[in-house]
């Protein structure tokens, strides 16, 4: 069934399925169902259709004893999932039927699906993506997690200042998941460690069980589905009854509130001031279970413990899994008796990890007495692994030192491959923030550039585009990706261009409406649409951008009479709350869109729009719609990027610097459909070592000084001159990311934009052959190099 589930399924049986859940599993007749009764009923109907092919893909893993990916990540940004199961089933349009033979807007039913946020950024979306891909390859794997309580918090806006709110996607039941409360694992933590026989015993003195939750995550057409297993924290004993009996209630459920904290919430990244303790506590929570799960499984397939290698790939996504390293060699070794040398190296031959950024900040390092403290056992194996590496490479890096526990180096000596995320950033990985360990093990790391998925980033998200592709070049490109390029020949076809304009501009209008039902914003669908998407950081520089959209503005008024290109410039993404000068850039935005919004000189060329709460679901709607991508971090500063995959891919060329995969981007879809500016990853750093760099810089711009000095005199802070002391002194004094440096190439990169883009045929051209370009961008091609060069995973395909 699974093979040709589309001919199989009609629309008369999904809507069968929903009438059957309605009364079944939700007890309600038609006439009494809510929106959240119909999407439940909906989505339950959806996931029957999964059970099938997933257990297939499960029982034909076993059969064929095949090798297992276990990819280890603290987040999965999952988004919605109606959508996204439906197209992989191909069944969208019947699903669509179904809900209208009963009387129900399927749009608005897929709209009332809460995200599962249960991620900060790109580095949480690969992980998705990835998922997607490896079903779509089928090559069985797993994804492993947290199943946290409250995702990534909820962005509102007071006075233009971003204010965060607890979000609740479980307030519903997630309709999604099995609970599995027989796979339960405990977990411990403190406590000390006593030898006997030479053999080491922990004795700990707090334990909680990580419960698992199961979603099947189904690959294109259906044909194979994996698993997403994320794990609860439950208290071992539920509640304490003497203490209940003697009244004092709280101690009573103090055993479950305790463990709960563990999954309760999703860290909005790690500048903020929350318990360190609860992170790293979070991290060995899952990584455990993890690893425990993954040792139960090929042990009941009898693999002996010195084969597992040959049985399971465990990626390490960033260093927050890298405690599997020593938690591996403590099973191995502690629990089953292996030699320590003999646990270590086995554990290698599983373990791989993928670095996502240069920022050394970023790079994870616990306190050495907390992390003996927590996990004293593993402070001990970690000292051997270190032992171990000084001996072997001869080299004097150690993973403990000066006090800290350094992950990256812990995760770097314990895997077999480490990978950078896009050509540059692996070459940089290897000249700076390992530089050493590189020496010690040149064959090491390797590169792996990142990719999207085109079901959810293309097909799903774009109709009017995919239509447009499918009557254009046929409609097998989703799971070959680099079909498109047979796009390219019809780039310049003025029946082409009209269509692929024709497409573009229902996109704008559809985000158009949405912007104005939600927040009563409206904007001009004839406007060139200029987007800037991703997490609120000083690397990504929308404080770069917001300047030049006073620049413009300023030359706009200087002569209002001018050959103008309208813009309207949009703004998404949440800053870490502790992240004080990123919360700073949101409100200087907010408080530009404010004045320059109400300009009546200038309101028909230029506008400014952040809507507040940018997700998964919003970057769907906002990516199909752009006209131009801004890609402008301090190059050398973004690992990767995908947004600017899913922004390309869609027909929106990019402004960028030569930074992450921007340089591939540039190099797929042709230089002269890309605006670059600014410095090289070279010639930033040796602009750092001049003296004075930011003023000079300031000084020497045509624009600066008067854009500096209008924020300085209060003109976007209704006269508060002291609003932006903290953001304007960095930019003086410090400038670490080179804004003032870059910013009079991105000012005349802008305008070349502003002319490409009067001249509707050849901007329409740039525009297409940036989505023929991109093909290579899929994540079934990263995945695929993933398997081959890292994993040497096969797939199990059967055509
Ligand atoms: C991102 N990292 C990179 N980290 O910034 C981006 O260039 C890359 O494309 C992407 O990974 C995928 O490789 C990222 O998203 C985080 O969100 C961290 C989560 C944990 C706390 C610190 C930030």
């Amino acid at each position: 069934m699974p093979k040709d589930i589309q001919t199989s399924i009609d629309a008369a049986a999904i809507r069968d399925g929903v009438e059957r859940h309605l009364q079944y599993s939700l007890c309600k007749d038609a006439a009494g169902a809510t929106q959240y009764d119909w999407r439940m009923a909906l989505s339950l109907t959806l996931r029957d259709l999964v059970v099938e092919p997933w257990l297939a893909s499960i029982r034909e893993t076993y059969e064929n004893k095949a090798k297992r990916v276990y990819y280890l990540s603290m987040e999965f940004l999952m988004g919605r999932l109606i959508e996204d199961v439906a197209i992989n089933l191909c069944v969208e349009e019947k699903a669509r039927e179904a809900m209208e033979m009963l009387g129900q807007d399927y749009a608005a039913v897929v709209a009332d699906e809460p995200d599962a946020a249960l991620g900060n950024g790109g580095l949480g979306r690969l992980a998705a993506c990835f998922l997607d891909s490896l079903s779509t390859l089928s090559i069985p794997a797993y994804g492993y997690g947290i199943r946290y309580e409250h995702g990534l918090f909820e962005q509102h806006f007071e006075n233009g200042e971003q204010v965060e709110t607890a979000e609740s996607w479980l307030a519903q039941r997630h309709a999604w998941e099995f609970e599995r409360p027989e796979v339960c694992y405990p977990i411990h933590f403190g406590g000390y460690v006593s030898e006997s026989d030479g053999k080491a015993i922990w004795h700990p003195n707090e334990t909680v069980n990580a419960v698992a939750y199961d979603t099947p995550v189904v690959g294109w057409q259906g044909k194979w589905a994996n698993t997403l297993r994320l794990w609860a924290a439950k208290p071992t004993k539920l509640f304490d009854l003497e203490s209940f009996n003697r009244g004092d209630y709280l101690q009573a459920n103090a055993p479950e509130s305790l463990a709960r904290t563990i999954s309760r919430v999703l860290y909005p990244d790690d500048t903020t001031e929350m318990g360190k303790e609860l992170r790293l506590k979070q991290e060995y929570f899952f990584t455990s279970a993890s690893i425990q799960d993954v040792l139960r499984r090929l042990q009941s397939q009898g693999i002996a413990l010195e084969d597992i290698a040959d049985h399971a790939a465990i990626q390490l996504n960033d260093t927050h899994p890298a405690i599997a390293g020593p938690e591996l060699v403590r099973l191995l070794a502690d629990v089953h008796g292996m030699a320590m040398d003999k646990a270590i190296e086995t554990a290698r031959a599983c373990l791989s990890f993928t670095n996502h950024t240069l920022l050394p900040e970023a790079l994870e390092r616990w306190p050495e007495g907390l992390f003996a403290r927590i996990l004293p056992r593993h402070h001990r194996i970690i000292e051997m692994i270190q032992e171990t590496h000084l001996f072997v490479t001869g080299s004097g890096i150690r993973i403990i030192e000066h006090g800290e526990v350094k992950m990256g180096e812990l995760a770097f000596i314990m895997a077999h491959t480490v990978n950078g995320v896009s050509a540059l950033h692996s070459d940089l990985v290897k000249e700076t923030v390992f530089s050493d360990l590189h020496a010690a093990y040149p064959e090491r790391i390797i590169n792996q550039t990142n990719g999207i998925t085109p079901r959810r980033w293309l097909y799903s998200c774009n109709p009017p585009l995919r239509g447009l592709i499918n009557e254009t070049i046929g409609t097998d490109w989703p799971d070959d990706l680099e079909q498109l390029t047979a796009l390219r020949p019809h780039a310049e076809d003025a029946a082409f261009q009209e269509k692929f304009r024709a497409a573009k501009t229902a996109n704008k209008e559809r985000l158009a409406q949405w912007l104005k039902d939600r927040d009563g914003t409206v904007i001009d669908p004839a406007a060139m649409f200029d987007i800037q998407i991703k997490r609120i950081h000083e690397y990504k520089r929308q404080h770069m951008n917001i300047l030049e959209t006073i620049a413009l503005w300023n030359a706009i008024k200087d002569n209002p009479n001018g050959d103008w290109t309208p813009r309207v410039k949009i703004f998404g993404g949440k800053a870490a709350p502790g992240y004080v000068l990123a919360k700073s850039i949101i409100r200087l935005i907010n408080d530009v869109a404010a004045t320059i919004n109400g300009d009546p000189v200038t309101k028909d060329l230029l506008q400014v729009v952040f809507p507040e709460n940018y997700n998964v679901s919003m970057a769907e709607l906002l990516i199909p719609a752009s006209d131009l991508s801004e890609q402008i971090s301090t190059a050398g500063k973004e690992a990767s990027g995908t947004g600017n995959m899913k922004l390309s891919l869609n027909g929106s060329p990019t402004i960028g610097t030569l930074d992450g995969a921007n340089v591939e981007i540039r190099d797929h879809v042709g230089a002269e459909n890309f605006f670059l500016f600014g410095l090289t990853a070279q010639e930033v750093m040796e602009r750092r070592q001049q003296p004075g760099y930011a003023r000079a810089a300031i000084e020497a711009s045509p624009h600066l000084p008067r854009v500096l000095g209008q924020i300085a005199d209060g003109v976007f802070s209704g006269g508060d001159a002291h609003r932006y002391d903290g953001l304007l002194r960095n930019l003086y004094e410090h400038d670490y990311f080179l804004v003032t440096c870059d910013f009079d190439s991105y000012f005349d990169a802008q305008r070349k934009v502003d002319t490409a883009y009067r001249d509707t045929a050849g901007w329409t051209k740039m525009a297409a052959l940036n989505t023929a370009g991109m093909g290579w961008f899929s994540s079934d091609r990263t995945i695929g190099s993933y398997a081959k060069d890292i994993w040497n995973a096969p797939s199990l395909k059967t055509e």
